[in-house]
């Protein structure tokens, strides 16, 4: 029998941002400073000079911008809260900010009066000012994983009661590699004295990490015993993870594949999934790697109801070099015989590679069956151009293998974030960006794969969300890099939706499973009409009418949340699908 070309039943699916990348408004209703605010205001810390003051100005256009995801018809969004709104100093003896609260309250209920799930980030790397200052942010452990701990419970008492789905903390490895080690975010610490006055990257990438586990176990401890009875919800911690590919089949490549994985999954997947710190960290790191206590192993180990999963792209690894936070491990993206994996992105760590996905079958507990048959396959595939959707039909994509590859930490998976950003995106107007046909292609291949690996290998997967919503602030990279399925002009803050943003929003809605549908849709009390199938504008009147039109005439969308007549439609297109 044919797999099924549905999703399951409730799955969710929505778009992604964080608070300090689309907010702006950094100084009004008593917001303390992010240690973002003024890092990117230091010479040199972002790519274009320029910070988040302003960002993507989600603080004032937030009824607008949920307008635009209703008329895109999602089941969620991902955002996420900005400690230092709701504690402007952020401890756990600060003041509580209630016009904080207030804004993410009616926010939540404005999602939900739309029918979309709240999927709420806790902290996606905007810690306040105010710890850093007082005691060194995430270095100090008693004081932070206090101060996380209390911000969380305030969190749950405020919005517990309509936020179902939690998520700790954003790729906790971001915080400690690049906030700590490389030095290239905020706090921006580093041994390289060019760029940081202070810092340890020998040791303090190792604190941090430990520091951010424990706390987001004691957050979800806080959780599962004050709250979760009553108020019923999941929660989880979100990790960035690329998929690793040996270089060749030598047995020192393949060996650094799996080295990549512990260095960037297993530091904090292992601890928090299975109990224990991957032993080769150990062996790298020696008396470096910190070690919990059995009372706090006891929290850390099981802290996550699923598998919260962020992932981008492929690297080729080789064994050598010095990098220790890759696990002494190379990254390339070119094979041995010079071609490339796949297509650039304007980000220098990102290409597109939707092939790796599917190109193993079996149940993935032993990584070397995996890949070993990637290498022997992929090099043989034509890999650039016009070919790229060939191929897809013939294994699928990387996406495809991580997620078969989390597998052994057994629980339900949620890919919280997935995106692309086309290279010279914002070298071009509007008219030219909505044109993204690299992202369509990118969401092609990891919505082929997703689909597979659930109704092909049988992962169990719950929610899909791609990264971006809204062109917004990409830290470091300023405003140069656009990950965004909706383009923001950051002159006049107007939104144009993507091609991208119309290719996924008409793939989940052709596979949808229809009671699910009906089900949420009967949830929205407010409703807008979709933006795209009857050429109405945006909300805030935003579209291009060029924009919209060429987007109108090719994807004529079902207007799922305008009632009896369209249910009367989709049962009878679902009749006719059967009978042919
Ligand atoms: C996500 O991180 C973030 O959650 C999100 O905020 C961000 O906007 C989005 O991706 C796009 O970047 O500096 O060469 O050592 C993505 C995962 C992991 C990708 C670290 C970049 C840097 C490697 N990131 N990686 S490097």
């Amino acid at each position: 029998m044919a797999p099924s070309t549905k999703l399951p039943k409730d799955f969710i699916w929505g778009f992604a941002t964080a608070s300090f990348q689309i907010e702006g408004s950094v100084d009004v209703d008593g917001r303390g400073k992010s240690i973002w605010d003024d890092f990117l205001k230091l010479p040199g810390k972002s790519l274009d000079g320029k910070n988040g003051d302003v960002a993507s100005d989600s603080y004032r256009l937030w009824k607008e911008d949920i307008a635009l995801l209703a008329s895109y018809g999602v089941r969620s969004y991902r955002f996420s809260l900005a400690w230092s709104r709701i504690i402007p100093l952020g401890g756990r003896n600060d003041p509580v900010n209630p016009k904080g609260i207030e804004f993410y309250s009616k926010f939540i209920d404005e999602l939900l009066a739309h029918g979309i799930i709240p999927f709420a980030t806790l902290y996606h790397w905007d810690l306040p000012q105010g710890l850093q200052d007082r005691y060194g942010g995430w270095l100090n452990k008693e004081e932070i994983t206090l101060d996380y701990q209390n911000y969380a419970r305030v969190c749950f008492e405020a919005f517990g009661d309509r936020v179902k789905h939690w998520l700790t903390i954003n790729e906790p490895w971001c915080c400690a590699v690049l906030g700590h080690g490389r030095g290239v975010f905020a706090p921006g610490r580093s041994s390289d004295r060019n760029r940081s006055p202070e810092g340890d990257s020998s040791t303090e990438p190792w604190i941090v990490a430990h520091n951010i586990i424990l706390a987001h176990a004691k957050a979800v401890t806080v959780y599962r015993e004050q709250f979760k009875p009553t108020q019923n919800g999941l929660i989880g911690i979100t990790l960035n993870g690329d998929w690793a590919m040996p270089y060749d089949d030598s047995p020192e490549n393949i060996d650094a594949a799996q080295h990549a994985l512990d260095f960037a999954i297993g530091w904090y997947a292992d601890p928090v999934y299975l109990g224990f710190y991957p032993p080769y960290m150990r062996e790298v790191l020696g008396d470096r790697m910190p070690d919990f206590t059995p009372e706090e192993w006891s929290i850390v180990k099981g802290s996550s109801d699923f598998y919260g999963m962020n992932t981008y792209t492929t690297n080729l690894c080789r064994a050598g070099g010095d990098d220790e936070f890759q696990g002494l491990v190379d990254y390339t993206f070119t094979r041995p015989d010079g071609s490339q994996l796949g297509h650039q992105a304007q980000s220098a760590w990102l290409q597109d590679y939707p092939d790796g996905f599917r190109a193993v079958r079996l149940s993935i507990f032993s990584l070397s069956s995996i890949v070993l048959t990637c290498v022997c396959e992929a090099p043989q595939l034509p890999m650039e151009g016009s070919n790229h959707c060939n191929y897809l039909t013939i294994l699928a994509t990387v996406t495809d293998i991580v997620l078969r590859y989390l597998q052994r930490y057994k629980l339900p998976i949620y890919v919280t974030e997935n995106g692309f950003s086309v290279k010279n995106e914002s070298d071009v107007n509007a008219d030219e960006a909505v044109k993204d046909f690299d992202r369509v292609h990118y969401f092609q291949g990891t919505t082929k794969a997703l689909l597979d690996a659930i109704n092909v290998d049988g992962v169990d997967i719950r929610a899909y969300f791609p990264w971006s919503f809204l062109d917004n602030l990409e830290w470091a990279d300023g405003y140069t890099t656009r990950f965004g399925v909706t383009y923001v002009d950051f002159e006049t803050q107007k939104r144009y939706p993507k091609d991208s943003a119309r290719f996924l929003i008409k793939w989940f809605k052709e596979r949808e499973d229809p009671e699910t549908a009906a089900k949420w849709d009967a949830k929205a009390t407010k409703t807008v009409p979709p933006v795209f199938g009857d050429r109405t504008n945006l909300a805030n009147g935003a579209a291009s009418s060029k924009a919209a039109s060429k987007l109108g005439s090719e994807a004529v969308l079902p207007a799922t949340r305008w009632g009896v007549r369209t249910t009367f439609m989709k049962f009878l297109a679902a009749l006719l699908a059967f009978i042919r």
